[in-house]
């Protein structure tokens, strides 16, 4: 049996240039993120670390900040547990790589023995006493000449039992993803005779099968940009053989802060701005990144300054975002003429309406239609015969305020979603 952590994308040293003084948060909290993912791999006892590429999130790094990384590899040394790394196309292996220019086994005060860089000179290294050889496809490049699983079949080297692949780039996807840096195919997976293909790139966790190939992509331990929330976790995989049969498990563990929640808000219950402060406010969380949608339909009495709201929320949330697609409240304007759709189609809504007002609250009874009172043009008339229970009209009136605020956006031809 084989136990193995994967991951990839850590991207640590970004420089979130979008994020301005947040961006050292942000930075911090992808290096907890990389601290965590070691605690759990001496806590779980894994044999193997894979790095599937973008440790780093450039080439380009302050020394102090590669002697904090080596230091935490060492601590996996320390604890019997190896790492293998592969480069990936944000430190990828160029003239002026970081891993050319650091020696990381060096600075965590262990031998290449322990942490490993695959690299085109060194594409595999064979692991004796975990029964393993781990190869990694990478190029020098940033955009691969060629797919890395061109014409590769692990089977040709028998050293182990355990075959483990390593590959930084996209899976293709015709018409998405297929004009990416470095693209590789699902059947040229399955054939190349691994047990685990560990890839890095993507910024979500997904697994998959190709042939009797297990791959996955690890997914970012902690979101690189605020809005990647499908990242967060790290994968422990578990190489077993039972009756001849290589079985592969794999499960995923969470060691990112970042939450990311959408809500969906209705704004025609809220009646001030400190409501809504107060109605987002619940949700204040540091880790958390809130998306907002306003729904509904915007009240005439309803004040916002929805820049001051976020404003004024922002420093409770990791990152707040508000998007109002509510429906706003009446166009001002003269009314249109009578021998239009729209002057018609007012002006019949404002006669019903004008009638409902009439009724006292709480009678049950629809009134009588005014004496030769006809609609302007042929529309639905929604009053029910003289005499007939309706619904509440308090409640009735409301549903035609809203059909005569929808109605006049939409017959002036204003975008509105629902
Ligand atoms: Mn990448």
């Amino acid at each position: 049996m084989l136990r193995l952590l994967h991951t990839a994308d850590v991207h640590l040293g970004a420089r979130h240039t979008d994020l301005g003084e947040r961006a050292a948060v942000l930075r911090e909290r992808q290096f907890t993120a990389f601290r965590v993912t070691i605690d759990l791999a001496v806590a779980e006892k894994v044999d193997l670390v894979l790095i599937a590429g973008d440790l780093f999130d450039s080439n380009t790094q302050p020394r102090r900040s590669v002697e904090r990384v080596a230091a935490e590899l060492g601590r996996l040394a320390k604890a019997s547990i190896r790492t293998v790394i592969i480069p990936g196309t944000h430190d990828l292996y160029d003239g002026a790589s970081i891993f050319r220019s650091y020696d990381l086994a060096a600075m965590a005060r262990t031998t290449s023995e322990w942490i490993v860089v695959l690299t085109p000179e060194q594409p595999n290294v064979w692991l004796p006493t975990l029964d393993a050889v781990v190869h990694g496809r990478v190029f020098n490049t940033k955009r691969g000449p060629k797919s890395p699983l061109e014409g590769f079949d692990a089977r040709a080297d028998r050293r182990a039992t355990w075959r483990i692949g390593m590959v930084h780039g996209a899976l293709a996807i015709p018409g998405k993803t297929d004009g990416d840096e470095v693209v590789f195919r699902e059947d040229e997976i399955a054939k190349t005779g691994l047990d685990y293909l560990a890839l890095g790139h993507w910024h979500s966790a997904i697994e998959g099968r190709a042939g009797n190939v297990t791959y996955a992509y690890s997914g970012a331990p902690e979101p690189v940009a605020v809005d990647q929330d499908g990242a967060g976790q790290v994968l422990l995989v578990t190489l077993e053989e039972r009756g001849g049969r290589h079985l592969v498990s794999i499960v995923p563990k969470r060691v990112g802060q970042t939450r990311s929640e959408k809500l969906e808000l209705d704004v025609s219950a809220i009646a001030s701005q400190p409501i809504l402060l107060n109605t987002i406010g619940r949700h204040a969380d540091s880790n958390l990144v809130l998306d907002v949608r306003l729904t509904g339909l915007f009240p005439d009495t309803l004040d916002v300054d929805m820049d001051e709201v976020e404003r004024a929320l922002a420093p409770s949330f990791l990152r707040l975002r508000i998007r109002d697609v509510s429906i706003p409240a009446m166009p001002e304007g003269n009314m249109p003429p009578p021998d239009t759709v729209i002057g018609a189609f007012v002006r019949n809504v404002e006669t019903q309406i004008a009638e409902l007002e009439k009724i006292k609250p709480g009678s049950r009874t629809a009134p009588a239609a005014a004496a030769g009172e006809t609609a302007p043009v042929d529309l639905p008339d929604r009053r029910p015969p003289t005499g007939t229970p309706v619904q509440d009209p308090a409640e009735e009136l409301t549903d035609l305020r809203e059909v005569l605020r929808l109605g006049r956006h939409l017959l002036e031809g204003r975008q509105v979603t629902l």
